[in-house]
């Protein structure tokens, strides 16, 4: 017979966690028996929309009372620290949101207390899982534009997100924390680790409080230098948010990841062009659908090493390498200068 279905509960009934709820409900394995928001018209609202009937406005009331295989943490990062802790206290595997935490001090502290209780951990960081940077990781690993030496990671838009996530506009940090983080991540899996970031940061938008736009340079781990972009200060005639355009350079061949998700390799045999576009889910709605698939792709990435018992791609301890690409970026910003990450 099959396995029992993992009990699963939801921290944090907003904006994004929707998406992560379609998700669940769409991976047979998962039941989401719980949920816990502070705010109790949201847990409400929520509770209903999904069907879910066990509601707690307290996590620690939740933890002792519900019997949980994971918790899936959709709050705002000042609280991602305070909840991690308890769940880990309480030996249930933990999944909580992008980014870890405000600082890279409550991140190590994260990381450290999933391990010293031994629990799986993961960071919700699902950019990597969309569909066409999938595509660009396939064919890099299929050898198809040989050993890369040189990349670019853009995401520029106009967008307002400031609408759906007003928090976004008051933060003293903004696009690196929320968005550049992903783009970060997207060149260490593209490209591998990075050892060093020199950064340059701007705010356009005079009604926001953090940075819109920030310029990266990154050294990778044997020598390959690629540039990190990103932008929300950019309306464009046809807004290509939340596309991630791509390029890599490589030594037999180059691929380029442009709008509406054309991939065009050219390698020693030509130029093929191929649409990786991401499916449209049943409850995914555009724009956004690139995104909300990749969050079904991580939870059932997260469903497989639960079962397995084996580190998710996005653990805990790996997103401290792209936290701290995100922290050195402020630093070196900030010191108009190069900062090592070895030096954090
Ligand atoms: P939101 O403000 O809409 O929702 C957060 C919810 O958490 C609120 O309902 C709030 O009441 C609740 N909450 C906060 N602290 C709590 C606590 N201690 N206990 C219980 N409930 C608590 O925020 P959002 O826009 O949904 O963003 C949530 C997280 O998701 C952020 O970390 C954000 O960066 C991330 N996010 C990720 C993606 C992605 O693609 N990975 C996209 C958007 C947002
Ligand atoms: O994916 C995110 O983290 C979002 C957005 C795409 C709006 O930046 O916050």
């Amino acid at each position: 017979g099959a396995a029992p279905r993992l009990r699963g509960a939801l921290i944090g009934c907003g904006f994004f966690a929707v998406n992560q709820m379609h998700g669940w409900a769409d991976l047979p394995d998962v039941e989401i028996v719980a949920l816990c928001d502070r705010d109790p018209a949201r847990l409400a609202q929520f509770g209903e929309q999904f069907g879910v009937t066990a509601r707690y406005q307290d996590a620690e009331r939740m933890l002792a009372t519900e019997r949980l295989d994971f918790v899936d943490i959709a709050t705002t990062p000042p609280s991602h620290r305070a909840l991690v802790e308890l769940a880990a206290r309480h030996g249930v595997a933990i999944i909580c949101q992008k980014p870890i935490a405000p600082t890279l001090e409550d991140a190590r502290a994260m990381v450290q207390a999933a391990e010293d209780a031994s629990v799986l951990f993961m960071v919700h960081e699902n950019f990597r899982w969309q569909t066409p940077i999938l595509a660009v990781k396939q064919a890099i690993q299929a050898g198809r534009i040989g050993t890369p030496f040189w990349g670019r990671v853009s995401f520029r838009s106009g967008y307002d997100v400031y609408a759906a996530q007003p928090y976004l506009a008051t933060g003293a940090r903004f696009i690196i924390e929320d968005l550049g983080i992903h783009s970060l991540d997207v060149a260490r899996f593209l490209l591998g680790d990075a050892l060093a970031i020199t950064a340059r940061t701007r705010r356009v938008n005079p009604a926001i409080t953090g940075e819109d736009v920030a310029t990266m340079l990154l050294d990778h781990v044997g020598g390959v230098t690629s540039v990190v972009d990103c932008s929300y200060a950019t309306p464009q005639e046809h807004e290509p948010f939340p596309e991630t355009f791509v390029e890599i350079d490589g030594e037999n061949g180059i691929l380029r990841l442009g709008r509406d998700y054309r991939l065009t390799i050219s390698g020693r045999d030509g130029t093929v062009i191929e649409d990786v576009s991401p499916p449209l889910l049943p409850w995914a709605s555009r724009p956004w659908h690139n995104i909300q698939e990749s969050v079904f792709n991580i939870q059932r990435h997260w469903v497989e090493a639960l079962r397995a018992g084996g580190e998710p791609d996005t653990s805990g301890r790996d997103n401290l390498q792209t936290f701290a690409l995100v922290q050195a970026a402020y630093l070196s910003a900030e010191r108009g200068r190069t900062v090592r990450l070895d030096t954090l």
